[in-house]
């Protein structure tokens, strides 16, 4: 076991109050991964010094320059890959395919937004006046909160950071207390690529004392949170009121819809890929499953038989399909939602209780569930589970299966089955949400178009990913005129009147 401590200002430093938590193996609980710093607020007001601190450097090295740190951060991560990969799955539980998949997508950000230190666009265009041009170019906001979930324990703090940094701002990263050690690794590498003192520094500890307090810090310019639904209307709330940017990403209840003449067996593992893989917990899982009748009992069947057939386990195992959830309050989350649907009358056909046999017993492992006749109101077709649990209704066609997708309060990820052409494409006009997939899973955002979702799913722009989803937000627009006739011209002002 290790211990680790917060950055601040180039140092690893012990929180002020001494305190320290735990961070567990989900599989396997006697194994702590490591202890990691429950910091005080004076903590987070010298770590948003810090940043302040450096701002002003860091804003004025070249974004060219900024981009060779980010680079070296890259080669680093595809050197460490193997240990990252495995630190993930320890850490978090997800097998270790998906834990080398979470560290793949962090090197594809990272090589991205270091190429965007080369680009970093702004607009040139013609003025109406002799004499004047115009430009608008890109300036950092300053410093960044940066709150990051556990699910994606390297990938999205690498969204966060690696936005924010190369737009010319300072961070603050706090990342959740079920992911510290991945999130002290990561900062590690920005450190031995040669980041300067004070341009990200981390702070560990409970989201109200720390994440909150950051958010909301007199320090702070802008916010980005990937969390739940409440904490982060909560956040936005404030962040209104202190007039800073805020991104938020904030979990869905997603759905993939099967129509008639889909291809069963690609629907098949796309499902099974969308519903159980990360054990349902990725805010862009699909938990409502929608069939077109004459589909509806041969997929179900298909689905059960296959969802029986997963084998749970650490996910450093070879063999292991699906690990634990991240912790016994997601364990017992998912389980009172089995009860829950049962109480409202939908038909539990398989999984749905605690996995105790032999080592499983030493983790947090639930066999995966499928739901039957369920109705689109019921709790366990509207509340996000954040767990293996999935909910099959039938339709009667491309129009109803439409309409079931769009009742959610949600709008992250949804997928359509078909190969029938025109639904094909009015399925990627009609479904209201901020990502939608034709023929394939609900998962596989890459990282070059924006990640973000539609209705309480986000805030409206996305989180990150490519230019508009990462760039539009940790940059803000500056727009120069530049007279150069020597007089004064007044701009829609006619020269005779
Ligand atoms: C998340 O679920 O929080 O498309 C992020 C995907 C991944 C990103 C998921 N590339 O599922």
């Amino acid at each position: 076991m290790t211990r680790i401590n917060n950055f601040i200002a180039g140092e690893w430093v012990l929180p002020s109050n001494g305190e320290f938590g735990q961070s567990i193996n989900p599989a396997r609980i006697s194994d702590i991964v490591t202890r990691y710093p429950l910091s005080a607020k004076s903590d987070v007001d010298r770590a948003v010094a810090a940043a302040r601190d450096a701002f002003p450097a860091w804003r004025d090295l070249p974004a060219p320059r900024r981009a060779e740190i980010l680079y070296k951060a890259a080669e680093i991560m595809q050197r460490a890959k193997t240990e990252l990969g495995k630190s993930v799955t320890r850490e978090m539980g997800k097998v270790y395919s998906e834990g080398l998949g979470d560290i793949q997508e962090a090197i594809d950000m990272a090589y991205y937004m270091a190429g965007e230190g080369r680009r970093m666009v702004g607009e040139t265009v013609p003025c109406e006046l002799p004499h004047k041009d115009g430009k608008s170019i890109r300036v950092p906001h300053g410093v960044f909160a940066l709150i990051t979930p556990w699910n994606f324990p390297v990938a999205i703090p690498v969204w966060k950071i690696f936005t924010a940094l190369i737009c010319g701002n300072t961070a603050v990263f706090k990342p959740s207390s079920d992911s510290p050690y991945c999130a002290a690794l990561l900062v590690e590498i920005l450190e031995e690529a040669g980041l300067p003192a004070g341009v990200l520094n981390l702070v560990m500890g409970r989201g109200k004392q720390v994440g909150e307090y950051l958010a909301t810090h007199p320090g702070v310019d802008g916010i980005s949170f990937t969390g739940s639904c409440a904490v982060g209307e909560a956040l936005a709330q404030q962040a209104a009121v202190l007039h800073r940017p805020i991104a938020m990403e904030m979990g869905g209840k997603n759905a993939i819809l099967i129509l008639e003449d889909a291809d069963l067996d690609l629907a098949l593992p796309g499902v099974l890929w969308a519903a159980f893989g990360t054990t349902g917990q990725r805010c862009t899982a699909a938990s409502r499953i929608i069939l077109e009748q004459g589909v509806y009992d041969r997929f179900l069947s298909r689905l059960v038989e296959a969802t029986v057939g997963l084998r749970l386990g650490d996910g450093l195992l070879q063999e292991t399909d699906i690990g634990p959830l991240i912790n016994k309050q997601g364990l017992n989350k998912a389980l009172d939602y089995i009860s829950i649907g049962q109480e409202e009358g939908a038909e539990l056909l398989c999984g749905g209780v605690r996995a105790a046999e032999g080592s499983l017993q030493e983790g947090y492992f639930m066999q995966p569930a499928v739901f039957a006749n369920v109705r689109p109101e019921m709790r366990i077709v509207q509340e996000e589970i954040f767990g293996p649990v999935v909910a099959v209704m039938p339709c009667a066609g491309y129009e109803e299966g439409i309409n079931l997708i769009n009742q959610s309060r949600y709008g992250l990820s949804s997928s359509i089955y078909t190969n029938n052409v025109n639904y094909a494409a009015r399925a990627e006009r009609d479904i209201d949400s901020g990502l939608v997939y034709i023929n394939a899973s609900t998962i596989g955002a890459e990282i070059q178009l924006p990640f973000g979702g539609f209705k309480h799913s986000g805030s409206g722009h996305p989180e990150a990913g490519g230019r508009m989803g990462g760039i539009d937000f940790y940059s803000r627009i500056k727009v120069i005129y530049r007279d150069f006739s020597g007089r004064l011209q007044k701009a829609q002002i006619a020269e005779d009147s």
